[in-house]
């Protein structure tokens, strides 16, 4: 959308010729970091900085987002839709340019064609979080459930870490990041923020400059994070349930552990300390590879330390039992009580303070439940024909991507690209470049990046929602997901009201009947903080779960979407 230079409200500030907008970082990253971004001319961005008044980014961003100009101009950018006339896979060669009028009537036809033959279950629209702006991102589930199209459960990310999370807490919130300042002891589990979220940083720092709190990273690896660490701990990967259950042997052992709170906010604690019996360091030693010493040092520390922190993150669920262990670390907290303190307990995510409607977003008023669900991991197999996947449904023979590169960040690799490499599937790739993905397209279209248009986001590292405007207007003939998909619709006959709304009237649709301001006061205002008050952050009054209490004991059985035979009763590695 092309904006109006002559702005004079709080959104745009000017400082001397160059415009200065905010902006939010749309990267699948829990800093979703608020941003300022010079424009230069309408069509060319400048520098991009870390909003220094957001409390939580601080002024600081990571180094590949304070070089954005380099990916928004690109000369590798796609600037025009473009059809593959030669082999898949080897590149622009292989691609001439084509209209967008060709290009969209190519693709609605493709898959007008596969739903005529086999029926609508054919097509999968594929998407991930390229972009993780709410209307962007999410809008490609309408045209799915306008359409009939095989549905998308989405597990490449955080599937395991929510359902470990959720399987004692119930609820997927925890202490503001910001309250590191307060702690005393900070342990960064899993997580290896100096590369994948820094501003994590920038906190557990003020915590080590304010109280001298002592940083403590678990990594199988000697990561950046861990270089920066006064302890690291080195589980082998996938074994952080025994490291925990260790720990938390000690706790009880030498009387660290809060006994008024067991009893007043947890289930499950009598039968944990008699599981715990046996899970001594010296057990865990054989099984993490931590020497007990270690072991019982750090199990010391946590014991001691009231305003003990814990920022939990992806990286111990990558592994097959990684529910688990995120269960297990996140039972520590429950057993000191360190909940009940300043800059105590844990952070894994902010995701479930935001309650944004997003049914019309997504079209879910149109869904059928029984359309069939494909796992989106899974899409190897699913392409090569795996009936454990397809079910009695027919094959995938139309694939409409947005938003990711699956033949670089989905298991099973060698069979994701046998996939692609049918002949009989038509495959279209809406992208900003031309991705391992997109080279195996029979259709590529361009894509704006966050820059070119509208959207609004929420994180999981902090409690700030933020409304978005286009810095710029789009590169070459480079097209907005939503804007795409509105074109598609017309095409099929996708019916829903939805597609005839603007990205600002989706996000003022969401936000007014999700208790928010408007989308333009969200957007002058730069960000809504939706922060909890310390007693709910905290869960002084109660947690998630129906009995108010954190559960050791979880119903693995809860989390419906999942598979929950053989999940441990209790805390531990499988
Ligand atoms: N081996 C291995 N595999 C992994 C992981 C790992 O650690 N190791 N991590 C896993 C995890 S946690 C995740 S989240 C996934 C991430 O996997 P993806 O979601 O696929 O990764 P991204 O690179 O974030 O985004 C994919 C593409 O989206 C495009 N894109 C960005 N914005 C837009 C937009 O507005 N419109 C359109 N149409 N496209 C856009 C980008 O150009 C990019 O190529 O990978 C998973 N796979
Ligand atoms: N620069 C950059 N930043 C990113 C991304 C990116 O692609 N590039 N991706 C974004 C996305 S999608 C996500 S989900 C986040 C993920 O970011 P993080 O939450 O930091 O997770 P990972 O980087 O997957 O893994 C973190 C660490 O976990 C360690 N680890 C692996 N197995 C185990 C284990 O069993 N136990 C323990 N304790 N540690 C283990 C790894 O060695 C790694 O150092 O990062 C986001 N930020
Ligand atoms: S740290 Fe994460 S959210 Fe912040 S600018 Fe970098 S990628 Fe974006
Ligand atoms: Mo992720």
């Amino acid at each position: 959308m092309p904006l109006d230079q002559n702005r004079t409200d709080s959104g745009v500030e000017s400082l001397r010729d160059v415009q200065v907008f905010h902006s939010a970082c749309p990267h699948d990253c829990p800093s979703t970091c608020a941003l300022e971004v010079e424009r230069l001319d309408p069509q060319t961005i400048g520098r991009v900085r870390g909003a220094s008044a957001n409390t939580y980014t601080s002024g600081v961003i990571c180094a590949k987002v304070a070089r954005y100009a380099e990916r928004v101009h690109h000369p590798d950018r796609l600037t025009r839709p473009l059809r593959r006339i030669g082999a898949k896979g080897i590149g622009r060669e292989a691609f001439e340019e084509i209209s967008w009028d060709e290009a969209l009537d190519i693709v609605a036809n493709q898959l007008r064609k596969a739903t005529d033959l086999h029926g609508p279950e054919t097509v999968w629209p594929y998407y991930y979080a390229g972009t993780m702006g709410l209307v962007q991102r999410d809008g490609i589930n309408r045209l799915r459930h306008a359409m009939g199209y095989s549905r998308q459960h989405s597990t490449f990310c955080n599937t395991l870490a929510d359902a470990g999370w959720l399987a004692g807490t119930g609820s997927k919130t925890g202490v503001d990041a910001r309250e590191m300042a307060e702690s005393d002891l900070i342990v960064i589990w899993g997580c290896n923020p100096v590369s994948t979220q820094v501003n994590v940083m920038t906190h557990a720092t003020r915590a080590r400059k304010n109280r001298k709190a002592t940083i403590v990273v678990i990594d199988p690896y000697e990561t950046a994070s861990a270089k920066q660490a006064d302890i690291h701990l080195m589980p082998n990967p996938g074994t952080d349930g025994a490291l925990a259950c260790a720990v938390m042997h000690v706790l009880f052992r030498d009387g660290y552990a809060d006994r008024a709170y067991l009893e007043k906010y947890t289930s499950g604690h009598e039968e944990l300390e008699a599981h715990l019996q046996t899970r001594t360091p010296d057990w865990a030693a054989a099984i993490t590879g931590i020497p007990a010493e270690e072991i019982e040092a750090f199990a010391a520390l946590y014991g001691k330390t009231q305003r003990s922190y814990l920022r939990l993150g992806f990286g111990f669920t990558r592994s097959r039992n990684g529910a688990v262990q995120m269960f297990s670390a996140s039972c520590l907290p429950a057993v000191t009580g360190a909940w009940q303190y300043p800059g105590g307990g844990a952070l894994y995510s902010h995701g479930g303070i935001y309650g944004i409607d997003q049914t019309v977003i997504k079209g879910e008023d149109v869904m059928d439940p029984a359309t069939r669900l494909l796992d989106q991991s899974r899409i190897g197999p699913i392409l090569t024909g795996d009936r454990r996947d397809l079910g009695d449904g027919p094959p995938i023979t139309a694939l409409f991507i947005q938003n990711t590169n699956p033949i670089n960040v989905a298991p099973d690799l060698g069979k994701v690209r046998e996939g692609f490499s049918r002949d009989d599937l038509f495959v279209c790739v809406h992208e900003q470049f031309l991705t391992e993905t997109a080279e195996m397209a029979d259709i590529v279209l361009p894509a704006t990046t966050f820059l070119e248009h509208d959207d609004m986001y929420v994180a999981g590292g902090h409690t700030h929602l933020q409304v978005t405007r286009a810095v710029i207007d789009p590169v070459g003939e480079a097209r907005s997901n939503h804007w795409v998909l509105g074109e598609l619709a017309k095409r099929l006959g996708a019916d829903h009201p939805g597609f005839a709304m603007s990205e600002w009237e989706l996000m003022d649709d969401a936000l007014q009947r999700s208790g928010y301001p408007d989308a333009q006061s969200c957007w002058e205002g730069h960000w809504e903080d939706r922060a909890q008050s310390f007693d709910q952050a905290h869960f002084c009054d109660g947690f998630g779960h129906a009995d108010g209490r954190f559960r050791f004991k979880p119903d693995w059985a809860e989390d419906r979407r999942g598979k929950h035979a053989g999940m441990p009763a209790l805390p531990g590695s499988l």
